[in-house]
């Protein structure tokens, strides 16, 4: 039998934590005949929410669930951790400024990465799921040292699988028969949805998305904004954000990072940049990513045309600027 991989949760006691819990219990992230060990943390204000989420992992009988443990500490978290998924930060609340949230999530993605560089295995992967999610995984980072920054993502498959989403709509095809869209940058409004390069699977082969769709104003227009705000449309909706598409999305991050992503597909991932694209080296940037043995490498010699090039540049300025703001935080 398999030795149990333990993978922390942080926020594991709000709702993307909530879906998320069961989807990893149940095997979804690392596979049928892979057990796991549950980590959740979450603060003190919320230790009877976490406890009643550990009564409810204990209820649901998963064979897969070797152990589960709640707690408010952060060393007691991190130990022995194998993959690290931080969904815990401090959300923005009407009337904050933004240098306020930022220095909040700065102090706790500082603390917290302290503690994962002391305590977790060696080889821990993480991804930041919290908001400001790349710049919280860029403070993990420098505050991380002896973590290869290669370990260290923040998600943008959710936006990714949005893409996905809303092309297999628009063309009434099978979500699973549309590849290779990309989310360049931020998880933010200035991301930028792509799909110069996705195809539809289709009996005689694969298809360009655009010739498919064959209307340049809606991929150029709507289609990118109704990626970009879609997390609004959901509150507006549920009132409530995201929580069940975070959490399968961050499943997809870790299980194709750790055991691959199919031949000749890519995903969206937001790593540290090497410079690819001339994108500035030192941002975590979402780029399309292929991984094997548990490693990504960014896709290279992907052509950018002048549209392509401005909202690429775009989004890596937002995250320039969050950056010098987390970094003003520091001082
Ligand atoms: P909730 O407010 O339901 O849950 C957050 C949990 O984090 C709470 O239980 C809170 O007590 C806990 N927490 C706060 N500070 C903590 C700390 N220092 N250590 C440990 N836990 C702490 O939010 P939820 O809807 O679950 O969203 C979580 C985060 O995901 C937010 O930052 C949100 O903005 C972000 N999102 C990111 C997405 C992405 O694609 N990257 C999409 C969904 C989501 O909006």
């Amino acid at each position: 039998a398999k030795e149990p991989v333990r993978i922390l949760v942080t926020g594991a006691a709000g709702q993307i934590g909530y879906a998320l819990v069961p989807m990893i219990a149940r095997g979804v992230v690392l596979g049928a005949d892979q057990p796991v060990i549950l980590h959740m943390l979450d603060i003190p204000p919320a230790a009877d929410a976490l406890n009643g989420v550990k009564m409810e992992l204990v209820d649901a009988a998963f064979p897969l669930l070797k152990g589960v443990i709640a707690t408010t500490d952060v060393v007691e978290a991190c130990t022995g951790v194998n993959i690290a998924i931080m969904v815990g930060g401090f959300p923005r609340k009407e009337g904050m400024e933004r240098k306020d949230v930022m220095s909040k999530n700065v102090s706790i993605y500082k603390s917290q990465a302290s503690a994962l560089e002391k305590h977790a295995a060696a080889n821990c992967k993480v991804v930041v799921v919290a908001n400001p999610a790349n710049t919280n995984a860029l403070i993990l980072k420098e505050f991380a040292p002896s973590i290869p920054e290669k370990n260290i993502t923040c998600l943008t498959r959710l936006d990714h699988n949005r893409a996905l989403g809303q092309i297999s709509e628009r063309l009434n095809v099978q979500v699973c028969d549309v590849k290779n869209v990309i989310i360049w940058g931020n998880h933010s409004s200035t991301q930028y949805p792509d799909v110069s390069h996705a195809t539809v699977k289709t009996p005689s082969g694969g298809k360009p998305v655009p010739v498919l769709v064959a209307d340049d104003a809606w991929l150029k227009g709507e289609f990118i904004s109704t990626v970009q705000q879609r997390g609004a449309a959901i509150i507006k909706a549920r009132k409530l954000s995201s929580a069940l598409s975070a959490a399968s999305s961050a499943c997809d991050h870790i299980r194709d990072w750790v055991l691959g992503t199919p031949e000749g597909t890519w995903v969206s991932m937001g790593v540290y940049s090497d410079g690819s694209y001339n994108v500035p080296a030192g941002l975590i940037y979402s780029f399309p990513v292929t991984c094997r043995n548990g490693e990504w490498k960014i896709v290279q010699g992907l052509s950018i045309d002048e549209f392509s090039r401005k909202k690429l540049d775009l989004t890596a300025e937002e995250l320039t600027e969050e950056k010098a703001l987390a970094y003003s935080c520091l001082s």
